[in-house]
């Protein structure tokens, strides 16, 4: 892929602006006024989830969710440094590709926003009332979270399949193809989420003959109850050069029939399996995380339960694995095709009651591709990836290789519009283009390449999206703007579904953090052998108490900071000189800690980090830390 792309950068007419002539003003949100939507886009390999503002491109927040952000003490805090701990261990990074909205019925809540964590497998959940996140699950059995998160119609699953075929329980093997095809699988992972608080379970594993899973979507309307992965790699070979991996003519999309897997749990007949992973909430009375421990999961073999797993096959390393807002159609992308294969629901299911199987593979039934085919997309582009819509017949893929957005119409497969993009565009987003009912007016493409779009900043460059109006015939550029990491998949939703729901402040007289100080009555410093609790308030503009003394080298100093406001916007900082960790970033009505274990005697200033007041500067005190 990198040398096609290497050409392919010196094709395009760089820096040519497309943007038509009302762009500015489609674009422009006057100061003071909101955007339309919120957009929420994947971080990439800097672990966290940004948030725009449509159509304007404004940055609005980052969320970090699998890495630590100095900032405002993720990680950092005793409070959440539960959220990043696993069975491997603390793991304060990740890479993190796609994000779920909730849904009801097919369509966004506003409630809560699920992302995966490629690396280290984790699913987290962030709370859109807060924009915080609240909950981590590990994933086991998995070797590489890639496929997730991918919601059904009603939030009942989040579904997670893995990247890397691996030996299931963390078991050691040799790594010849001979070795991959007897100990290496797959494993489709359905987090149950319970309806009214959001909290995840592994309700139960589907174990998978080694191959890759990649991009995946749940059924909607008539196919509520399936789920459609797409996968690379079914020759199941452990090295990847292309000698050996794309010598196949097809891949598959692997059909679950998960309504039916349901059942079989039910039924009793999934396999207990001990295995080992963490579970981390942040509990909403005391705001504090906590990790469980969970070492028993339920696994389905669908080589024994015949009908939960189907494969169909699909041409050339599928990628994007797509279900239109109607859920009649399944659109299969392989990155090394030259055609859009586009599937039929109705006529898949045909198939599997007219037993129209090509043969099986690792024992589970392979249609016959024509068979559950409505048709073929000709000659769409170089390289597609990834397919959105609009909901009102027409499909949108991104073309990688010739970074360029397609139109297409579903129903005649017949290609309507292209326009470029810049350059080679990985994931595109049209708001609520992955629902039944897809908001339109835009698609936004996230790109991989930047070159020439922006003033240099030496051999790194931003991340570059760009954003279309699709409501009329042709497509038009309207919008260039910097994103943050590396974003893949992005979704986004119309403000008015969740701006309202806000949090603005916590009320203090419901903080049940054991070490919260209520008022700067109840501020002081309890020692318990060398560990020393400090209760702290923080109100404008100063903090109690801001003189401590007895404090020796070696003791483990806990600063329980609370924030006393009860206003919107007022967040106090808190941080000491020469302490190896980062700052707090304490919310109105919140109480956040922060460990330090001084290994020199002096004194050494602590004060507010964000500016709160007339009197910020003067937020400060000192803690004196006398020889052991
Ligand atoms: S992947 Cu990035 S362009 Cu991780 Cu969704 Cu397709
Ligand atoms: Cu509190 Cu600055």
């Amino acid at each position: 892929m990198a040398s096609a792309l290497a050409v392919q950068s010196c094709k395009m007419k760089s820096a040519e602006s497309a943007a038509g002539g009302d762009a500015a003003a489609r674009t422009y949100v006057a100061p003071g006024k909101y955007d339309e939507l919120y957009n929420f886009v994947s971080g990439g390999f800097n672990g966290q989830v940004s948030v725009y503002g449509l159509p304007s491109g404004r940055l609005l927040k980052l969320i970090p969710v699998f890495s630590v952000h100095p900032e405002n003490g993720y990680g950092y805090s005793e409070e959440t440094k539960p959220m990043l701990e696993t069975s491997f261990g603390f793991v304060p990074w990740d890479d993190q590709h796609h994000l779920a909205l909730s849904q009801t019925n097919g369509e966004h809540d506003g409630r809560w926003l699920f992302a995966n964590a490629n690396n280290t497998p984790r699913v987290g959940r962030i709370d859109l009332k807060t924009f915080k996140t609240v909950e981590i699950i590990e994933l086991p059995n998995s070797g590489g979270n890639h496929s997730s998160p991918f919601i059904t119609e009603n939030t009942e699953y989040v579904i997670a399949g893995t990247r890397f075929a691996v030996p299931i329980a963390n078991q050691e093997s040799a790594l010849d193809n001979d070795s991959y095809k007897k100990n290496f699988k797959s494993t489709a992972s359905f987090i149950g989420v319970d309806k009214n608080t959001g909290h995840m379970s592994v309700s139960f594993q589907i174990i998978l003959p080694g191959m890759d899973l990649d991009l995946s979507r749940a059924g909607k309307g008539p196919s509520h109850g399936w789920f459609f992965f797409s996968t690379y790699n079914t020759e199941q070979a452990s090295t990847l050069l292309e000698v050996n991996a794309s010598q196949k003519d097809k891949d598959f999309i692997v059909a679950v029939n998960w309504k039916k897997a349901e059942e079989y749990v039910k039924a009793g007949k999934a396999k207990k399996m001990a295995t080992e992973y963490y579970h981390n909430q942040l509990n909403e009375e005391t705001h504090t995380a906590a990790s469980e421990v969970i070492r028993e999961v339920l696994t389905l073999d669908p080589e024994e339960l015949k009908d939960i797993v189907y494969l169909i096959p699909c041409p050339k390393s599928p990628h994007g694995c797509d279900v239109d807002p109607s859920g009649e159609y399944i659109i299969g992308s392989g990155k090394l095709a030259a055609l859009i294969p586009v599937f039929s629901y109705q006529k898949f299911i045909k198939a599997i009651e007219d037993k129209a199987f090509e043969g099986e593979y690792n024992g589970i039934p392979v249609i016959k591709y024509e068979a559950a085919l409505h048709g073929e997309v000709q000659k769409p582009g170089l390289g597609p990836l990834h397919t959105e819509f609009d909901g009102k017949g027409n499909a949108y893929t991104s073309f990688f290789v010739s970074s360029e957005i397609v139109k297409w119409s579903i129903k005649d497969l017949k290609v309507l519009d292209r326009v470029p993009t810049y350059y080679s565009i990985g994931h595109l987003m049209v708001p609520g283009g992955d629902t039944r009912k897809p908001y339109g007016k835009y698609v936004v493409a996230y790109n991989k390449i930047t070159k020439d779009r922006y003033l240099p900043t030496g051999p790194e460059l931003a991340q570059s999206a760009q954003l279309y109006s699709i409501d009329g015939d042709k497509m038009q550029l309207l919008l260039d703007f910097p994103t943050i990491g590396e974003p893949h998949y992005a979704q986004a939703i119309p403000a008015e579904k969740i701006k309202d729901q806000s949090v603005k402040f916590y009320d203090i007289n419901k903080n049940k953090h054991p070490y919260a100080s209520p008022g700067e009555k109840a501020t002081k410093v309890v020692r318990e052998g060398n560990v020393v609790h400090v209760y702290m308030t923080a109100i404008r503009s100063h903090l109690t108490p801001d003189n401590i003394e007895g404090i020796q080298v070696g003791d483990e100093v806990y600063f329980h900071v609370t924030n006393l406001e009860q206003d919107w916007d007022i967040p106090h900082g808190f941080a000491i000189k020469h302490a190896p960790n980062a700052e707090l970033l304490i919310m109105p009505g919140e109480t956040s800690t922060l460990k330090f274990v001084p290994v020199k005697p002096g004194v050494y200033p602590f004060y507010c980090t964000d500016f709160c007041s007339a009197l910020h500067q003067e937020m400060q005190g000192y803690l004196r830390v006398s020889p052991k």
